[in-house]
């Protein structure tokens, strides 16, 4: 594995020079943790401690040492040192995010957000638990939040299967110390402007989940919300110097989108049926309009209803970036910084975990992307990570300045290190 994946980035040139990125760093690459299912995301203390979480297992630490401890599995899972019977994994949901408390020396609060049946309500939650001192298990686990939605069932989109647009990136601000928490529409056409609903939002909060003081959703929103009008964002990352969040979120059919986030604002995604001059639409979720299941025409795309829809709201947060108008299952973003990156030190990471259907090239890669100041516009780096090495879950920079990304395909997380 470590061979071959080394011998892939070499021979597909992920290190380059001239053009624009003319001081790119040159890369090495090797596997941190491998064999694993379904890798999903990880968080790092500052010795190199790495919690990491697989979306059907549960959650593990990798100690500073290199010892890899089972802590808390869901469902059925076994070896771990405990487990909760109502959380379970289908489709694209189980247990996703994971973060450390930014006062982990001396609270010990590590948290995750994953799918639960907890009295038979299905729902996402985020949890939070207390790390041994051995880092061998956990407990006093407490529901923070457990009323994210969950899509029960399956529907007549095309990627309509239960557990569809969960969310679940989970990160705390360098800047404010509050919880970052991106959740998904759950194909809720509703979900996105509903200002109860908690779907389809970036929420912060502290760390027992009361709302953040300072949350300028509008009047009558739930006090927890960030910004609404959201998709399904899967990354969320803190820009260094100004601290500001970015989300990177999955379109449909197309215009994956990074976005910088404004406090209180509204990230333009409507599904209603009857909004923009849409007509009815399959379980009343207009989130593949017009085609819900044709084939994709690039000269389609003009109709098709926007991920930021800026004629019904002006006011929206626009993004800086939309791949180009495809959508290819952007998922995680983080910031690199460091003069080992070279011109990316201060960049974005984005990784892509498409799954190529309906005429959506599939482009799995990661790929480094320069963004303006006022986090309007975007300039796309001239190289990228092979497509060959599979889907991008999650992508981190470490406590050693290097970039640690999650392949869900051969299970593994990498370790990217500049040269
Ligand atoms: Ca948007």
């Amino acid at each position: 594995m470590r061979t071959s994946f080394k011998l892939a980035v070499a021979s597909l040139g992920f290190a380059v020079s001239g053009g624009l990125f003319a001081a790119a760093p040159n890369l090495s690459a090797d596997v941190a943790v491998g064999k694993l299912e379904l890798p999903w995301d990880m968080a790092f203390m500052k010795d190199g401690t790495m919690l990491f979480t697989e979306k059907c297992r549960g959650l593990s630490v990798r100690t500073s040492a290199g010892a890899i401890n089972k802590l808390h599995g869901i469902g059925g899972s076994s070896g771990y040192s405990s487990s909760s019977p109502d959380l379970f994994c289908d489709g694209q949901a189980g247990m996703m995010g994971v973060a450390i408390d930014p006062e982990f020396a001396k609270n010990r609060f590590i948290y995750v957000y994953s799918s639960s049946k907890l009295n038979d309500k299905l729902s996402n939650r985020v949890m939070r638990f207390k790390l041994s001192a051995d880092m061998k298990s956990v407990s006093g686990r407490t529901d923070i939040v457990g009323d994210i939605g969950y899509k029960p069932k399956a529907s007549k989109h095309p990627f309509g299967g239960p557990g569809a647009h969960n969310g679940g990136r989970i990160k705390f601000s360098p800047a404010d110390g509050f919880l970052y928490v991106t959740t998904g529409d759950n194909h809720l056409g509703t979900g996105p402007m509903d200002p109860k609903y908690i779907g389809g939002k970036v929420l912060r909060i502290d760390r027992d989940g009361k709302a953040a003081a300072g949350n300028k959703a509008p009047a009558g929103f739930d006090p927890r919300v960030f910004t609404y009008g959201h998709r399904n964002p899967q990354g969320i990352a803190f820009r260094p110097g100004d601290n500001r969040p970015f989300t990177a979120e999955n379109g449909p059919w197309h215009s994956d989108e990074v976005t910088a986030l404004t406090n209180g604002g509204n990230a333009g995604w409507d599904p209603r049926p009857n909004v923009g001059g849409r007509k009815d639409c399959p379980d009343n979720y207009c989130g593949y309009s017009p085609n819900q299941m044709g084939a994709m025409d690039p000269k389609e795309r003009a109709a098709f209803m926007p991920m930021t829809d800026l004629k019904t709201y002006p006011n929206a947060m626009k993004p800086a970036w939309n791949n180009n108008g495809l959508s290819q299952g952007m998922f995680c973003n983080t910031f690199l910084s460091g003069a080992k990156w070279k011109s990316w030190d201060g960049q974005m990471v984005v990784g892509y975990a498409g799954i190529g259907i309906h005429g959506t090239p599939v482009a799995n890669r990661i790929e480094v992307l320069k963004i303006s100041a006022d986090g309007l516009s975007a300039t796309k780096s001239d190289v990228s990570w092979p497509t060959a090495a599979g889907r991008f879950r999650a992508c981190e920079q470490g406590p050693d300045g290097n970039l640690y990304v999650a392949l869900e395909d051969g299970g593994s997380i990498i370790r990217v290190t500049p040269q």
